[in-house]
Parts: C-alpha cells; structure tokens; sequence
C-alpha cells in the first residue's frame, strides 16, 4: 500500500507460508516439556545467569510482578519458583540481550522492515534510544529525548482542540506512569483515553457494575481451593493463566469440580502435569476437567438458560436448589427471570448450544447440590456483540445459586495484561467520573474536562474522518490489535504525528503518521535507578490486589527512559514549568506519584505505605454483599435475549484466538503445541465435516472472507487444518485474521470489537502473489 505520505508500507505484513507441521494436540499441559522450553527461550535470549536470575525472582516478595498475565501471587509463592513457561517467555523477550539502535533504521527502511512478518520484527530485540521518522522519510533517525518532547508538545499546542489527540493505553503500565499519563492527558484537556480493555474486558466492566456494583471480579485466589464448582467460560488457562491451573489442581484435590464451557477441548483443562510436583513431572497427568460442555460459538446464552431454566424446575419441587434468603435480602428481579425462563423453548435452546442433553444434565446435577461456586471467564465471553448479556447471564446463575460474597465463591473475569485492570483503577478511562474529577480538582489543583473522551473503536473512527490527528501510545501495538486492519492502518496514516513509547519493534511503528517518535522505555524485569536510588512500581493483579515490583536486571540501555519520566519530562515541556502538577519531579519519584494515587484514586488510600511485598487488597463491595450503589440497594437479577446471529448458508463462524507462542501481538515463535501446531500461523481450524462439504482438503490454501454491511473483506492464505470443533466453528489465530473484524461491529454498550464471533466464507485460494494481496 502507498500510503498518504508516499510511504509503501505493507501493513499487514507477508503472507509465505513456512512447513507447517500438524500433530496429534499435546494432551499434557506443562509437565517437563513446559520445563524445557521455558529454559530454551531464557537461555537464549538472556544466557543462562540472568534466566536462573531472573526465574527466582519473579512473583517473589521483593522482586518484580511477572509482565505476562494479570493472574495474581499466592501469598507464600513457591520457593522453587512462581512461573510459568508463558511468564519465561515474556520475561525473555523483555530481557532480550539483541538490541536495535538508530545505525540500524539507517541500514533498514520502514517500507523494508514491514515486509517482514511480526514474529521477524520482534526478534530484532529492544529498541535503545528516541527515534524520529521525519516527514517524507522512510529511515527512523536519533533524536534527543528533549527535541522529542519539544516537538510532541509543539504538535499538541497546534491542534484546535485537545479532542483532536488519541492517548492509547496498552496494559503492561504500571500504576504510577498510568496515573500520571491519566492526569497530563486531563490536563491537557481531553478524556480521549482508549485502552486495550476496551478490546478486552470492557464488556465484564460493564455487565458487572450494572448488576453487582463493581466492574472487576469479587474472588481471591484463596477461594478457588475450597470452592465446589469451579465453572470456566470461554478462556484457555492452560496457554493463557498457566498458574491458574495450580489452583484449580488444589480445588481439585478438595473435591471441587471443574466444569469447561468452550467450544475446543483447550489442553491444560483437559489433562494437567504440575511441574512443580514430583508427580507432576514423571506421571501422567491428570483432567483438571471434570465436565466439557462444547459449546457454540456465542451460544453461551441459551447454554446458561438451559441449565437455569432446569435447576428452576428442581429448584419448583423443594426450594432447596436456589438461595431463597440470599434472593430475597440481596436481590430483585427474581420472579421476573424465573417466569421469563418458562417463555424459552428446551429444544430450541439445546440445539442453538450444540451440546448434548446428558452433558448439560452432569451440569445441572452437579450445579443443583452446590453452593460454594466460581465463575472463571475471559474472551470468549467478551468479544462478541451480546458479551455484556452473556455475563449478566453468568451472574444470573452465580446470584440465583447465592454464590456472591461468601467464601469460595463468586465472579472471576480473569484479566489480561499484567496491569491493565490497575491502570484503569488509577484512572485510564475515557468516560467521565464526577467523584474522580471533584478529587483532581481538590488535589491535583487543575480543572479536568467533563466531556466524554472516546475509547478504541471511536478513536479509529475519528482518526479515520481526520477529527483527530495526534495518536501518542503508552505500548501496546494499536494497529495490530484493533479491528480491521486495513482500516486502522488508514486511520493511523492520516494522521500529523503518531508517537509510541515502547521496549520492542512492533508494526504500529511501521505504520504511521506524517511524523512519528519511537521513546523507547524499560521493561518490568530491569533495575530502574535514580541517582543511585533504586524505584519501585505497583501493579495491581485481576483480584485487585496492589503490590510492588522491583527488577533487578541492567537497563538495555542507558539512553532509555522510565514511562513515568517520560510522562513527566513531557508534561514539563509541554506546560513549561508553569502548572500546578509538579510534572518533571513526580516523573523522577515515584514515591511522590503514589502519594496523590492515594488521595485521587478510588479505594487506594494506602499505596505509599502498604505496596511493598505483596500489598493490599482495594476494596470491593461485592465481597461483603454491598449493593447499596445499585437500584434498591439490590444485585440485579437480568433478563438477556438470545443471541440472533443469521449465518447464510456457506458461512461459518469465527473465533480468533491465541496460540501457546505469543503474547497478544507478540508472536514467541511459530508453534501451538498443545494443538499440534507447528512452523505455521496461517491456519484455520475446522470440522471435518465442514471441510467434506467444501470439499477441502488437509493443508489446503484458502481465503478467507467476511461480509458486513456489503464489504467484502478478505485475509489472505490460511492452511485447513481438520480440528475436534463443532462443526459450523472454525477457529484461525489473531491477528492475522483481524482483517476481517468489521470497524463498526462490536458488542453493545463496551464497544468491544466482535472478535471472536465473525461470520465468515471460505474461498479457495487462486493462485495470487503475497504484493497484490495487500493491496487495499
Ligand atoms: N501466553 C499468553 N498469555 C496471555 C495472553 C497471550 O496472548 N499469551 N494474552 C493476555 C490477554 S491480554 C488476555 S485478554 C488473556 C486472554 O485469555 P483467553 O481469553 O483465554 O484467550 P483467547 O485465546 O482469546 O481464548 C479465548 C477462549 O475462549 C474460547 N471461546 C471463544 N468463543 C467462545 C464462546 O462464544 N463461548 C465460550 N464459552 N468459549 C469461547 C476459545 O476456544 C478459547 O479457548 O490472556 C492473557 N494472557
Ligand atoms: N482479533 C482479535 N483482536 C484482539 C484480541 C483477540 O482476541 N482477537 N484481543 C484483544 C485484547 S484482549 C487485547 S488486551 C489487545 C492487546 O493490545 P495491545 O496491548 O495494544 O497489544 P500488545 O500486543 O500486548 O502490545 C505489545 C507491544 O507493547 C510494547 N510493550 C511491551 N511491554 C511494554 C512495557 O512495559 N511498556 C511499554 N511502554 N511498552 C511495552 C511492546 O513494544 C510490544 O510490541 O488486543 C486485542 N485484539
Ligand atoms: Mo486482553
């Protein structure tokens, strides 16, 4: 594609094929292979001393919070260590020892470099100093950290109006840069703040705060190992969470229950070897499993409905199988579900799930007896265009059940990045919090703005329509993550300048605007000094617990910037010394930042002093039955639709997932081996029977194709693969397939794209070279 400023960038990357090689799926999750390949990646990217370094010290009291996933610590982490292959991986790729530097972009052009794919592009290694792509270049080029900020702020102070700047958050901030990004964009004046939540999970935030009261989860990590049900929606732990699956091997060892509702049988809940047990390591494994419901895609409503509608029916004969105390002290809208649920027809809700009458019975058997039940989930509930009703459904169940604020029980929406739930504690949010913005005014003394900013998909949106023309980024790899492709590489093309604060070469970079800046920054697991004082940084895990997190390794470079720092240099600038927020000094001492967290955040009143080893919990009003925010002071019992999706009759539907070899849009290395997978990406998943009436064979090349409000959008050569998935679902790998994720479709109310129900066709592929597929 040649872009608006005559730059030929291919912005979605090559589409060769290497061997691809498919396996039987690897039925054990972890165990010694888990072993070997966490030490491959380490050793390799950071030698031996720094990996064992680096293991030890992750997730420990006084070392740093693990960058992979937001699952949280136990209290007394295991002496051996607290991590998982995943966790290796990601704390490699950080700790890189290959590095990139500005002699580099002189010997590699943008329009070279995004001929490579984002596998290649990560493997470079830490980028080292501030870059600047200057208009009508193609060769990034050194800059000083000062002449960068002077030019941002000098594009800020051109625009007409702070709401013609984008401030992209991606989740792996920590509370500190978060906050302080929060507030210069404030002060600025606008609250266009989209984070990666609003393509994650918006949808659990906002489905949670209207029935419960609080949009984040009411369990601890010490619930799971007494709860009697543990049921799992929609996630894959064993790729995912892995050290999840620890504690689900302790509820499991108590006699719990673990119930799967996802349409693939995902390794990890099927057949389990801790490796931190002897019997882990040379046994052979255990189903952490006890029950698959193998469920459509998105079908989860009618699924709930099912099992609801029937313990109703058990629940008519002695009243034993619901609450009713709970029900009536706690909640409203009871009889009304319970006579809603006699309009929906059995047979009709059976066939939508796909899932046989006697499984869902198991579940309505094992549901009925107990009490004491978790409900675990993640993006298979929170991409689609119902998500927000599809977990009020959950709720439904959970409050029904009167399994809300007690022990071993409750909601578990299981939270990606490693930060991003305390990110937007701290107040990464572009909606309006009257309360928050009466404490910014009281201690921070600036008047914030209180019109509505604008989250990810109206960012692209207004990108897009040239309403805004400043994109700054806070990591994360925006154009890879949002939907549509084609669309977001426009929508960042148009604009005057894009700015990214990163540790790695990613696509964003790639893909720009007139002007663009890499700020290049530290990673969690590096030693981040200041005048000889060693900082330390919080994060807050998907329990909402706050604890700190200090690293230990050399810095990659002198010449990098902590994110606080450079928020604080840029607010210096940008306000010329002349504002009430002490910006360059809070940027140097984080002890400082912390200090006002406690003051302006919600529920943070104890950040500067209780942070250290393993923190605090913020409050949640949902674990001691709190419901007084909420009408009538009650949880809200919720009446949901079926979802209505008209597939015609050649269409499929698609989920796009992740494999066991990337973080997101960071592509680890090119297998799944708990799905057989390896050498390849391009492919899609499918039932055999859905190949036969194609008439597909194993391997073959295909296209793929969706269709939405007349547009045909097409991501090019994927390889069949024949998969144990219910037939009418196909599964292919994000974000290759975001290409296809309409703009304009996304769950209703969180805006979340609808990732992962996209109804698509399968074309088969005429030979076509890789240049003209990505031709706009
Ligand atoms: N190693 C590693 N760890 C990660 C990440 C990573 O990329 N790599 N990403 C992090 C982030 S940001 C996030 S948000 C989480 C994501 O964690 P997950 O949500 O586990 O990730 P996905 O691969 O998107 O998996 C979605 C799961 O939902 C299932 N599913 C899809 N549609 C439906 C449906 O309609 N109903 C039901 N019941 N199930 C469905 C899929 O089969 C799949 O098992 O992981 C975090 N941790
Ligand atoms: N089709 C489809 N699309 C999806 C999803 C899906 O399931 N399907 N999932 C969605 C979800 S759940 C999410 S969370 C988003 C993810 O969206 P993002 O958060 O935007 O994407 P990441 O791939 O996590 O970002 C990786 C980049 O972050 C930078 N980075 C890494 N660590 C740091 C750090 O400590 N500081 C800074 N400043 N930068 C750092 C690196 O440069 C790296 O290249 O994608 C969403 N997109
Ligand atoms: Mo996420």
């Amino acid at each position: 594609m040649e872009n608006k400023f005559n730059r030929k960038v291919n912005h979605r990357g090559p589409t060769e094929f290497r061997d691809l090689e498919f396996k039987d799926p690897i039925t054990h999750a972890a165990g010694k292979l888990a072993i070997k390949e966490t030490l491959k990646h380490t050793f390799k990217e950071m030698g031996v001393v720094d990996s064992m370094r680096g293991l030890f010290t992750i997730n420990q009291q006084d070392g740093f919070d693990c960058p992979s996933c937001a699952w949280p610590d136990p209290e007394k982490p295991s002496k051996i260590g607290e991590y998982c292959e995943n966790g290796a991986k990601a704390l490699a790729d950080e700790a890189t020892h290959s590095h990139i530097d500005a002699e580099f972009f002189k010997k590699y052009s943008i329009e070279e470099l995004s001929e490579l794919t984002d596998f290649q592009l990560n493997k470079f290694g830490r980028l080292v100093e501030p870059l600047v792509l200057r208009e009508g270049k193609i060769h990034y080029e050194a800059i000083s950290w000062q002449d960068a900020f002077d030019l941002i702020a000098k594009e800020l102070h051109s625009l007409d109006s702070p709401n013609e700047a984008v401030f992209y958050t991606s989740g792996r901030s920590s509370n500190e840069a978060a906050f302080l990004y929060g507030m210069f964009v404030r002060a600025y004046g606008t609250n266009n703040m989209p984070d990666c939540s609003n393509m994650c999970h918006e949808s659990s935030g906002v489905a949670l705060t209207e029935t419960l009261g609080i949009g984040k989860g009411s369990t601890k990590l010490e619930d799971f190992y007494d709860a009697e049900v543990i049921i799992i929606a929609g996630q894959n732990p064993g790729t995912n969470h892995p050290r999840m699956l620890t504690a689900l091997e302790k509820c499991k060892e108590n006699g719990g229950y673990i119930i799967a509702i996802n349409p693939l049988e995902e390794t990890g809940l099927v057949n389990f070897k801790n490796p931190k047990n002897l019997k882990g390591l040379v046994g052979s494994g255990e189903d952490i499993a006890d029950l698959h419901l193998a469920v459509n895609i998105n079908q989860d409503i009618p699924l709930v409905k099912l099992i609801l509608k029937r313990l109703a029916e058990k629940d008519a004969l002695d009243e034993t199988v619901f609450d009713h105390q709970f029900l009536s002290e706690y909640t409203q809208g009871y009889s009304e579900l319970i006579t809603d649920l006699k309009s929906f027809n059995e047979d009709e809700l059976l066939s939508m799930t796909g899932v046989s009458d006697e499984k869902i019975n198991q579940a309505v058997e094992i549901l009925a007896k107990k009490s004491k039940i978790i409900v675990c989930w993640a993006m298979g509930l929170t991409q689609h265009k119902n998500s927000v009703e599809t977990i009020r459904e959950y709720v439904n169940l959970l409050l029904l059940k009167g399994a809300i604020g007690k022990p071993n029980a409750g909601t578990c929406p299981v939270r990606g990045h490693s930060n991003v739930q305390g990110d937007r504690s701290v107040g990464i949010m572009h909606f309006v919090d009257e309360e928050f913005n009466e404490r910014i005014r009281k201690y921070m003394g600036f008047e914030p703005p209180n019109e509505k900013g604008i989250d990810v998909v109206e960012s692209m949106e207004a990108m897009h329509t040239g309403k805004a023309r400043v994109f700054i980024a806070l990591g994360g790899n925006f154009l890879m993550a949002a939907s549509d492709t084609d669309y977001t590489a426009e929508a960042l093309n148009n604009c005057q300048m894009t700015v990214q604060i990163s540790t790695k070469l990613n696509r964003s970079h790639l893909v720009t605007g007139k002007t663009a800046l890499i700020l290049p920054t530290f990673g969690r697991s590096e030693k981040d000094e200041k005048n000889g004082n060693a900082r330390f940084l919080t994060m807050e895990s998907s329990m909402g617990r706050i604890r700190q997190s200090k690293g230990i390794f050399k810095p990659a470079s002198s010449n990098i910037m902590s994110e606080p720092e450079i928020i604080g240099n840029l607010g210096h600038t940008f306000f010329k010394g002349n504002h009430p927020v002490a910006w360059q000094a809070m940027g140097e001492d984080y002890e400082l930042i912390r200090q006002k967290i406690d003051l302006v955040a919600k529920g943070f009143e104890k950040t500067s002093e209780q942070s250290k080893g393993f923190g605090y919990y913020l409050p949640n009003n949902t674990r001691h039955r709190d419901f007084s925010m909420l009408p009538n002071g009650k949880a809200q019992i919720s009446l949901n639709k079926l979802p209505d999706h008209k597939l015609q009759q050649d269409e499929l539907m698609l989920m796009t997932i992740r494999s066991h070899d990337q973080f997101n849009t960071t592509i680890y290395g090119m297998d799944d081996r708990y799905r057989g997978v390896y050498n390849e990406r391009r492919v899609i998943f499918m039932n055999q029977s859905d190949m036969a009436q194609r008439n597909l064979k194993k391997f073959e090349i295909v296209n793929l194709t969706s269709t939405y409000d007349g547009k045909k959008r097409t991501a090019y050569k994927f390889k069949v693969l024949p998969y144990k998935i219910p037939p009418g679902n196909v599964a292919a790998y994000f974000p290759e397939t975001n290409p296809l994720v309409p703009y304009n479709h996304f769950a209703e109310r969180s805006n979340t794209p609808i990732s992962k129900s996209v109804k698509i066709r399968i074309e088969k592929e005429k030979s076509r070279t890789s240049g003209q597929d990505n031709e706009l």
